[in-house]
């Protein structure tokens, strides 16, 4: 069968991205195929940070199965790389290989590529067709764009609810609202998330660790690629006590405080067990500034980031315009009046009401998961 359709073929790259969902951080997950003659010649996405980009992938595939890539199309998710990093510019290594059109998803948002990737193809006389597909290619990457365009990670807020909107009850008992299903469903989200932040309270109520533990049967993620994100702790006061799960190992864990309001003696403690504390100055409301935490995140590499912690933080998050996406998991229970509500927010008119958008829907075991879009973005 021979196929000559654009869609069709960046569809096959956009599969491809995807097996680098759990993989690629720092670096953007992208997917490329090689057509010629309307027939798959070649394929590779990108898997790990330092190693080959997709379309040295894809050609090297090419090679391997003895096709020749001279004249042939490449459809890749995300605009050819130009410049030298830890791996040669793809633009270059697409020239060498002969292609005479490369059809792209999207401009890589890198200011050191941005465009030149695509000026490179050009020059050296291949057509190149794009952005096609752009809304499927951009999401493959929500986090890596988010912090090369504004320089802040993409913030996912996870939480699980009662149908009476409660997250915990007065206590802050909150284990277990959902079922196993969405719970696992979450272990997955965490995988793809390149940081988990919680709140101090989080960390005194239920001592989490955080860590992301996927099955040996899971179809979705191979626990052996599988990496532990960054666990970060927002902790004004520094109360963490130095033994909290979340903290261990303490290569992949932070703790953010305010300087002025934390004991030296408990900072030397943490720092000896080898904990990394960052600063971040007090915010207009006299609490951590989050947004300064969220540029010292992505300034560090951070694209993902997923938000499990209460209500409060939850709400800090909400009100800083932090918040790209809550992703809420939906259980058939009821929690009663005095439980927790989703998100502490000081609203009193329905005109303050922060409005969501929709943006999917899907029943995982006995609950729903319920996917909104802030409108204030
Ligand atoms: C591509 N194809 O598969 C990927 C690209 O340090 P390096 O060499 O790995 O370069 C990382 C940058 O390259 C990354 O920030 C993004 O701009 C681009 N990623 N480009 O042509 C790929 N992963
Ligand atoms: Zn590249």
């Amino acid at each position: 069968m021979t196929i000559h359709n654009h869609e069709y073929w960046m569809a096959k790259a956009i599969q491809l991205a995807n097996k680098g969902l759990y993989t690629t951080h720092p670096n953007p997950r992208v997917g490329c195929v090689l057509v010629k003659d309307g027939q798959l010649i070649g394929q590779g996405f990108h898997l790990k940070y330092g190693e080959a980009h997709a379309e040295v992938h894809a050609i090297n595939d090419a090679k391997q199965n003895s096709q020749d890539t001279k004249g042939a199309t490449a459809y890749v998710t995300l605009e050819p790389c130009s410049h030298q990093g830890k791996t040669g510019p793809c633009a270059d290594a697409l020239i060498k290989a002969g292609v005479a059109c490369v059809v792209f998803g999207i401009q890589d948002p890198n200011p050191e590529v941005s465009g030149n990737g695509l000026k490179k193809l050009k020059k050296a006389g291949i057509e190149v067709i794009g952005p096609i597909q752009e809304a499927e290619c951009e999401a493959l990457n929500l986090g890596f764009i988010k912090r090369m365009r504004e320089g802040l990670p993409y913030v996912r807020v996870k939480l699980a609810m009662s149908i009476d909107g409660r997250t915990a009850m007065e206590s802050g008992e909150s284990q277990w609202i959902t079922g196993i299903e969405a719970r696992l469903d979450v272990q997955r989200l965490r995988a793809q998330s390149d940081a988990i932040v919680t709140g101090i309270g989080s960390v005194l109520t239920d001592n989490p660790s955080m860590t992301v533990r996927i099955d040996s049967n899971d179809q979705e993620a191979d626990p052996k690629t599988v990496r532990q994100p960054l666990r970060v702790v927002m902790d004004t006061a520094l109360s963490i006590v130095p033994e909290a799960k979340i903290l261990y190992p303490t290569s992949q864990a932070c703790v953010f405080s305010i300087e002025e309001e934390i004991e030296d003696e408990h900072l030397e403690v943490l720092k000896k067990k080898g904990v990394t504390v960052r600063f971040s100055p007090r915010g207009e409301d006299g609490r951590l500034d989050l947004l300064d935490a969220m540029e010292q995140l992505a300034d560090a590499g951070i694209n993902e980031v997923l938000l499990e912690t209460g209500s409060e933080l939850a709400g800090g998050f909400l009100q800083a315009g932090l918040v790209d996406e809550i992703v809420v998991y939906m259980a058939p229970k009821l929690l009663g009046s005095s439980a927790r509500p989703l998100f502490q927010l000081p609203l009193e008119t329905m005109d303050e009401a922060v409005e969501l958008e929709l943006k999917s829907v899907r029943q995982i075991g006995q609950d729903l998961r319920l996917v909104y879009l802030p409108t204030y973005l």
